[in-house]
């Protein structure tokens, strides 16, 4: 077996919560993360067929994703510290046959388990995969500018996603689908993960009010890239939003752009 240490798909998430943790976007526990992992990627570091080490319940129903690997962040960690000790930030867990439960192989090595957002997360992968076979991840993080610009801007999924949009030439053709809105609900609950998932159906990015934000994408990269394109416009919106407007990009410029480069946008974002 190889170092799974080493593993690509490893690598990659530690970097990323590194990356999330030097951009403020996840202080203290702040924060979570969970990739699929194809049992191909995981079986050249990991005995897939020995028992695991733990069974931890998972609290609702995941059978539609039975059989599935996941890396998970682990829950009270902090981005800070994945880098330096991966094996007891994160956790490999398989969702077991029945739905019911989460098969450790590989992490919280303290004794710790998943993110308290576990459900929220495998819903949302469970909307995405139905709309996307080639969905691979979820991130919930904390941006800075996003979050401020909730206590600011109206919280309507149209005019929040139109304001970013004119904030930065290139974000409706990052996000031309725009960005799902929950009002401030309670986190870490089932009820929550509903809700999140099914505005994932619809959108890759959902933003819980005066909370944080969902992305996902069927890599770590577009996830994160998501969040730091919608990270960048509100912190754009933030610098100006008490200062005279003299300029804007204008809904006519906007489609002219989204037409130029052959996206499909939620037109009715648009006041045209
Ligand atoms: O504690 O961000 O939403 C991690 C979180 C909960
Ligand atoms: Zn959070």
């Amino acid at each position: 077996m190889n170092e799974i240490l080493k593993a690509p798909f490893m690598e990659e998430m530690a970097e990323t919560a590194a990356n999330m943790y030097r951009l403020g976007w996840d202080e203290r526990n702040g924060g979570n993360i969970s990739m699929i992992v194809t049992e191909k990627e995981a079986s050249p570091y990991l005995e897939l067929s020995a028992p695991p080490l733990r069974k931890i319940p998972l609290g609702f129903d995941a059978s539609s994703l039975a059989g599935t690997l996941f890396l998970v962040t682990g829950t009270g960690k902090y981005f800070k510290n994945v880098k330096k000790d991966p094996e007891t930030n994160l956790g490999l867990i398989r969702v077991s046959t029945d739905g019911a439960q989460a098969e450790l192989l590989w992490g919280y090595k303290d004794g710790g388990r998943f993110t308290s957002e576990l459900p929220a997360h495998l819903m949302s992968h469970m909307a995405r995969l139905s709309v996307d076979p080639e969905h691979k991840v979820i991130i919930h993080s904390h941006p800075t500018n996003t979050l401020a610009m909730n206590f600011v801007h109206t919280l309507d999924e149209r005019e929040f996603t139109r304001t970013l949009w004119q904030m930065c030439t290139e974000c409706i053709l990052v996000f031309p689908e725009g960005i799902g809105m929950l009002p401030w609900m309670l986190c870490g609950c089932n009820s929550i993960g509903e809700a999140t998932a099914a505005k994932m159906k619809e959108f890759r990015l959902v933003v819980w009010a005066m909370h944080g934000i969902y992305g996902s994408g069927k890599s770590l990269d577009e996830a994160f890239g998501l969040i730091e394109t919608v990270e960048k416009a509100a912190q754009v919106y933030m610098l100006t939003a008490r200062l005279p407007r003299l300029n804007t990009i204008r809904d006519e410029e906007l489609k002219t752009l989204a037409d130029a480069f052959g996206v499909s946008y939620r037109k009715d974002f648009l006041g045209l």
